[in-house]
């Protein structure tokens, strides 16, 4: 345990009831009392990208106030992508729930596990705009880039 920061985590989910895969996770996420989830961007129906052909996701963001250090948060999100049934067989492939780190305020972290921010933050609509919706200021603290002048701060996403 470290100091509370802010903390974006984005999720995701194109298989199964996709609506209610991410209540559960975020119900999930809530429950546990080192985690408090004080912010949500509205869900966003987008495009797959990368990955086998596979039906669209719904994507969005929370955010939450925690000082569990981020190889932990880590493994509680993964734990609940597991209760939620999410196996790991095809990269990028269709999920019922993901649930990624995409910051965490004042850290720049890379290790074999985890790269924060998100490597691809700059380079998908899906991460960035609800990144932007719940933590309009945030910026990488390594570099001192404002996510929001990236040039996909400006794309829209249509609300699902
Ligand atoms: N996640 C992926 C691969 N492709 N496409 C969309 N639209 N949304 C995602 O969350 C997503 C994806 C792997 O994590
Ligand atoms: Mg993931
Ligand atoms: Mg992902």
């Amino acid at each position: 345990m470290d100091h509370i920061r802010r903390v974006v985590v984005g999720f995701g989910a194109n298989l199964g009831d996709r609506h209610q895969n991410i209540a559960d996770a975020l119900e999930a996420l809530r429950a546990d009392p080192d985690i408090h989830v004080t912010e949500q961007s509205p869900v966003y129906e987008t495009e797959p990208e990368g990955g086998p052909e596979q039906g669209m996701y719904l994507n969005g963001a929370v955010l939450l106030l925690t000082a569990i250090e981020a190889a932990d948060l880590l493994l509680r999100l993964q734990g609940i992508e597991a209760a939620l049934g999410r196996t790991r067989d095809v990269k990028n492939g269709p999920r019922t729930i993901d649930l990624d780190i995409l910051w965490i305020e004042g850290e720049s972290i890379q290790t074999e596990s985890l790269t924060v921010p998100h490597p691809r933050l700059g380079v998908r609509a899906f991460m960035l705009r609800p990144l932007l919706d719940v933590a309009e200021d945030a910026r990488d603290s390594a570099s001192g880039l404002v996510f929001s002048e990236l040039p996909l701060a400006k794309v829209k996403l249509s609300r699902s």
